[in-house]
């Protein structure tokens, strides 16, 4: 058996019951193989691969809080910290009732290569919770973040491992746990990203997941001789990564016609109003249906069914495993001929294939969603140093990280003989560089 095809059997074997992990761990070592191949024997005799896909640290805890009525809850706490072969973890925290350690270390894995992408100084690493932030009041919220950071803090800090948000996790989430973690610690530093601007946070970072997703489409478009402007580009997922994906497809003229939540999607053929749907989401933390009760333009639809719309462009951003072999085919059937991921592997593997055998332009969340935490390490660097650049100064930092992570996948791409297969060029860009590192530092 190959040394992939041996590490992927112990991986299943040893990780029973973690499908997403089992997953992630696939599509990756998948697109190594040529890469392997080529250094088995050094690989093989330090136990890279097997390194590699094992955490070095995994943390589960128990996060007991009170609600309103007095009734004391438990929920389960997690960190995995996977690789910091180059830098301290860095990773952000999802606070969904669907959270559990299989989804955590996919997630983990996942950003190995994501932070390694954006030639900055992070390690891979991802927590968070089965708590339910929704239809919970805000001291609810505030009385699980502080508990979850009783017992994270001890392995946590600016120069260790720096969470931030992710689904359910957004700046209410981080000020409640920044706070908790100065009190236990007395000490200010940069802990945590995603921090508000009037204690550490930086501009941009808000916006970045969404606004990087852009920037790589646009060069990733241009670099294959077509353009965003006068687009058609369908979204899925509402929330702080679909929000501003659509704001900056509609500031570089593609008209973004749809998004989503958890219980319906919105069709308006005029063009997704931003304001408006950052007033539903973002300030009444409302359903998707208030969208369509304030707009005359928009059709609200119960369930799924964004990729059944006729597009360009398709920008998957709630969630894994949203877009699977049927909906790609619909996208193609109906004509779109790119899709970014903003999400995390929303993509099937059967659907990322489709989609390469037919000649789409398909760019992996770990390259173009990689701007939410390279703005993350921003925020570190401004920490750090105690200054704050401005909007224009990271923007543009942003877009250039960006459109350096498409050159990248593309060209390492284009070197191993995959030209446009840029979910290989990804892993493989990914890959290498945390490979020299942990061959420099020895069997840790
Ligand atoms: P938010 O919590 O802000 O929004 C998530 C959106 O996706 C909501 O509209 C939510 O609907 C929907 N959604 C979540 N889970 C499901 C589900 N199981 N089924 C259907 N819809 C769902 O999260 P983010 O926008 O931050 O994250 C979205 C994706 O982007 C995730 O995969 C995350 O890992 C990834 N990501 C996030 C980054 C960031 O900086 N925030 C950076 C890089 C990647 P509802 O509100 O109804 O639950
Ligand atoms: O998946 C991701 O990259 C994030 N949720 C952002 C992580 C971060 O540290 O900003």
């Amino acid at each position: 058996m190959s040394y992939v095809d041996e590490v992927y059997s112990m991986v299943v074997e040893k990780n029973p019951a973690q499908p997403e992990f089992h997953q992630a761990v696939k599509e990756v070592l998948e697109s190594l193989r040529v890469v392997i191949e080529a250094n088995e024997e050094a690989y093989r005799k330090d136990a890279l691969l097997e390194r590699l896909v094992t955490p070095e640290r995994q943390l589960l805890f128990r996060v007991p809080w009170v609600d309103d009525k007095g009734q004391v809850q438990v929920n389960n706490g997690f960190r995995v910290q996977f690789n910091s072969a180059i830098g301290p973890y860095k990773g952000g925290l999802r606070l969904h009732p669907s959270v559990n350690l299989g989804i955590i270390k996919f997630l983990g894995f996942e950003q190995i290569f994501k932070n390694s992408l954006t030639g900055l100084p992070i390690g891979g690493g991802k927590g968070g919770s089965d708590f339910d932030p929704k239809g919970k009041s805000d001291r609810e919220v505030m009385a699980f973040c502080q508990s979850f950071i009783t017992e994270l803090y001890k392995y946590i800090g600016a120069d260790t491992d720096v969470p931030a948000g992710d689904i359910g996790t957004g700046a209410r989430e981080i000020g409640y746990m920044f706070g908790q973690y100065k009190r236990i610690r007395g000490l200010y530093e940069g802990v945590l990203t995603g921090k508000g601007l009037s204690y550490g946070g930086s501009l941009a970072r808000t916006e970045a997941t969404g606004y990087g997703l852009l920037y790589l489409v646009e060069e990733m478009l241009k670099c294959n001789g077509k353009e965003l402007a006068g687009k058609t580009v369908v979204i899925s997922g509402a929330g702080n990564v679909a929000i501003y994906a659509a704001q900056k497809a509609q500031q570089l003229g593609a008209k973004v016609v749809t998004c989503s939540d958890s219980t319906g999607w919105i069709y308006d053929p005029e063009g997704i109003d931003i304001a408006l749907l950052k007033e539903v989401k973002e300030v009444k933390r409302a359903r998707l249906t208030e969208y369509a009760a304030a707009r005359k333009s928009a059709e609200y639809h119960e369930g799924k069914g964004v990729w059944t719309v006729k597009c360009d462009i398709a920008l998957p951003c709630a969630t894994q495993n949203e877009l699977d072999l049927e909906d790609a085919k619909a996208l193609v059937a109906n004509g779109c001929f790119a899709v970014a991921e903003g999400a995390n592997m929303p993509t099937t593997m059967e659907a990322t294939e489709y989609f390469q055998k037919n000649g789409i332009l398909f760019c992996p969340g770990k390259a173009s969603n990689a701007g939410g935490v390279a703005t993350s390490a921003l925020e570190m660097s401004q920490n750090s140093e105690r200054l704050s650049w401005t909007f224009e100064e990271v923007d543009s930092k942003l877009k250039g990280i960006m459109v350096n992570i498409f050159h990248n996948l593309d060209e390492a791409a284009k070197k191993y003989g995959m030209e446009g297969n840029y979910v290989a060029g990804a892993n493989i860009a990914g890959f290498l560089k945390v490979a020299e590192a942990m061959t420099a530092q020895g069997i840790v």
